[in-house]
Order: structure tokens, then C-alpha cells, then sequence
């Protein structure tokens, strides 16, 4: 009775960093030895090691870097899982979401609803925006949630592209300019702010998987929080550390870490100002009824269904 009721969550995942200069290497190599059409996404997955298999990189959550080469299409496919994209680097980098073609702007946020028909490509060099470069970004997907609920399942269109027009990422539910962030984290008062990505109707960006942008000032610091949600961040600029239970992890711009459930965790900046972007597992945590914060518990009789 004491394994299926124990005193303290009980994540197996652990406070882990990658860093990008480490990795960025092979993902790039891996860009030269596997073609698109090998791999359906090529992307080097967040394994963490307190598991060390995918898709792991919390105990919710699954984070990978994914990779397209110029004049490249990661081919049409629809499935179950959520996704949530943030564009780390690379011009010209475009995804096309159920007949709705975007560009990937560094920085910007774009969701996968469930079940959309999606693929991924990059122009190259004498396209109009493209370039010979890669485009590579961090994949946030549910895909734990499918080990307990085994109804995940992939379908693969009949054709590398479906068929999309070009939206502007104004006009798109999907996409979410790092401008408007920035200037919505400069109005917020104070050395730290949050601002959650979410929908035009006030609504999570998905039913498992909410999204945050975080700034903070030079040497400022966040509150300390210990909560059953785990999350993992990315650097968007700066230098800094945070504090994961017993773990300190330095980390510097493109970094990724991850953040376990019940692992109390605060983050530094260091002399300059720092920008995270987070995504976390709070939406299907509250759906369920386990979200849980440390000194905060707030539930009444009324509240427990
Ligand atoms: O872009 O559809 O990192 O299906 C893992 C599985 C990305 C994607 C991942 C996927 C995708």
C-alpha cells in the first residue's frame, strides 16, 4: 500500500541539462548523414537519463532538437500528440498545419494541434529567405501520456506535402511572435515576469501541454516553487543558474534542462538579462485533478471531484 500511496511524488526523471554547444554538433552531423525521408523527423531527443529511454525527457514530458536541411520536407503526417515548437535558429524555415503554410521565425512559438496534418521544410539558398543553413528547433510533445494511454497512433500522407496555402503569422491561431512576448514581458512590472502563451479565447495552447515566456533582470531572481507540474526550459538569451532540488545547473543561451515534478526550483540571472521560454505539463495535470503546489494548496471540499 505505501508503493501506490507513498508520502512525496516520486518522478524517476532528474534535474538535467544538454547544452547546446555539446550537442549542436551531432544534430548537425546527424543532418548530413540521415536524409528526411530516412528518419520522417530527424531530431535528437532530450533522453533523460534518470530513465534513458525516449521519449523521457520528464516523466510527461518529451523534448527533442529537430533538424531540416535546406530543400527539405520532414513529410506530411498527422497523429494524437500534442506538439508545442520553439524556433531556436535558422532563415527561411516553414511548417504547414492542416493546409496552412507559416514561416519559423527564430524565437517564435508554433503549436501541432492533435490530428493535424503537418510537415516541415526550410528554403534554400536562391529561394527567397532561405540559405544554406539548417533550421533547427525544440520540439515540446506529450508523447509520455501515450505509454499509460496506449492510443497513440500515426498516419502518414499519401504525399510528402499536403496541400497548403502561405498564412501570415498574424492571421494564425497556431503561431506565436516573440515580439508580442517581449513586449508583453517589458510591460510587466517587477525584475521577473511570466507571461503564458495562449490562445485568442484565454485558453492553454493545448489540452496537456501549457507554455510560458519568462523574463529576468540582471542578478534577479524567480520565486522558488515546488509543484507536481515538471517543465522543461530553454535559454533564449543570457547566462544564469537555477537550483533543482539538490541540483545547480549553469546554463547559457540555447541550453535545455529539465525540471521534475516536486523538485523545488529557482532560477539566477547572471549580469545581464535573461530570457526563458518553459513548457510544462500544468493543463493536463489540472484536467486530472493532480496539480499540487507547495504551500499554496488552495482546495476546498466544493473543489474535489
Ligand atoms: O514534428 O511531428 O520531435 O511526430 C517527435 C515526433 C517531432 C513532429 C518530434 C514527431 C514530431
Amino acid at each position: 500500500m505505501a508503493r501506490l500511496n507513498p508520502a512525496l511524488p516520486n518522478p524517476s526523471t532528474v534535474p538535467f541539462l544538454w547544452s547546446y554547444s555539446a550537442i549542436r554538433p551531432y544534430l548537425v552531423h546527424a543532418g548530413n548523414l540521415v536524409r528526411e525521408e530516412q528518419a520522417e523527423r530527424r531530431v535528437l531527443m532530450l533522453v533523460n537519463p534518470g530513465r534513458n529511454a525516449a521519449p523521457y525527457t520528464t516523466d510527461t514530458l518529451y523534448a527533442g532538437l529537430q533538424l531540416v536541411m535546406p530543400r527539405e520536407t520532414a513529410p506530411a503526417h498527422r497523429h494524437s500528440a500534442f506538439a508545442v515548437r520553439f524556433i531556436i535558429e535558422g532563415q527561411g524555415g516553414f511548417t504547414a498545419v492542416h493546409g496552412r503554410r507559416v514561416a519559423m521565425k527564430p524565437r517564435d512559438v508554433l503549436v501541432t494541434p492533435p490530428w493535424n496534418w503537418h510537415d516541415h521544410g526550410k528554403k534554400g539558398a536562391g529561394e527567397q529567405g532561405g540559405d544554406d543553413e539548417p533550421v533547427i528547433w525544440l520540439d515540446g510533445l506529450d508523447l509520455p501520456e501515450f505509454v499509460h494511454f496506449p492510443v497513440h497512433f500515426n498516419v502518414h500522407y499519401d504525399q510528402a506535402r499536403y496541400p497548403a496555402e502561405d498564412v501570415g503569422v498574424d492571421d494564425s491561431p497556431i503561431v506565436f511572435p516573440w515580439e508580442q512576448v517581449e513586449e508583453r514581458l517589458a510591460a510587466e512590472p517587477g525584475p521577473w515576469a511570466a507571461v503564458p502563451y495562449l490562445r485568442k479565447n484565454g485558453a492553454e495552447i493545448g489540452r496537456t501541454i501549457g507554455a510560458l515566456a519568462e523574463r529576468l533582470d540582471a542578478n534577479a531572481s524567480s520565486p522558488a516553487i515546488q509543484e507536481t507540474a515538471s517543465s522543461v526550459y530553454h535559454i533564449i538569451e543570457g547566462t544564469g543558474h537555477s537550483v533543482i532540488g539538490e541540483t545547480t545547473l549553469h546554463w547559457k543561451k540555447g541550453d535545455t534542462f529539465a525540471v521534475p515534478a516536486w523538485h523545488k526550483y529557482q532560477h539566477f540571472a547572471g549580469g545581464e538579462q535573461v530570457y526563458l521560454y518553459r513548457f510544462h505539463d500544468k493543463p493536463m495535470l489540472k484536467a486530472l485533478g493532480f496539480y499540487r503546489v507547495e504551500g499554496a494548496d488552495v482546495e476546498s471540499f466544493a473543489d474535489v471531484w
